[in-house]
């Protein structure tokens, strides 16, 4: 019994710690852009720091039927305005996530007033992280698109080509 009350006191030590690091990941999400050589890396903060825009889109997924939902988030070609890279002599935007799902967009999507977002909230929620069961905590959603398939999830990377 005292053995079974010590291995038990052990394993929830550990899960709180696995349960802090989960969430320092997600505080500290960042997310590194590419364009040929240079490559940066933006912080939750200053992502957090460009115009937010709240912004509704139908997720529309091969096992669902169509939702509406509200997302909070950046336009996509802030984020690039921001780091100072040219994205007018370019020809596509290639998307990169944690699980290895990559997305491509074509520069004309991107540069689209009202389309492609990075989003950082659902419903007025942070997107939890892949361990959390989300989303996020950064997932690209690209408002025109009539299924959901390129709303990349868990976006860690974004190259300019
Ligand atoms: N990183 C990543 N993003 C992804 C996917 C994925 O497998 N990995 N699946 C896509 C597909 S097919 C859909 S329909 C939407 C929504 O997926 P959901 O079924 O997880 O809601 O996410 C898209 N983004
Ligand atoms: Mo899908």
């Amino acid at each position: 019994m005292v053995v079974l009350i010590i291995v038990m006191g052990v394993f929830a030590l550990m899960n709180r710690e696995i349960a802090k690091e989960a969430q320092g990941v997600s505080e500290n999400a960042e997310i590194i852009i590419k364009d040929g050589n240079s490559q940066v890396s933006l912080s939750f903060d200053e992502i957090n720091s460009l115009e937010e825009v709240e912004f509704n889109a139908v997720l529309d997924t091969s096992d669902s039927g169509p939702k509406e939902n509200t997302y909070t988030g950046v336009l996509l070609k802030e984020i690039i305005e921001k780091v100072g890279m040219d994205i007018e002599d370019k020809k596509q935007m290639v998307v990169k996530a944690l699980d290895g799902y990559v997305v491509a967009l074509k520069i004309s999507e991107v540069i689209d007033e009202d389309n492609v977002y990075l989003a950082y909230k659902l419903d007025g929620q942070p997107l939890r992280s892949k361990e959390q069961g989300g989303s996020g905590p950064y997932q690209l959603i690209i408002r025109k698109d009539q299924f959901s398939q390129r709303w990349c999830k868990f976006v860690v990377e974004i190259e300019l080509k």
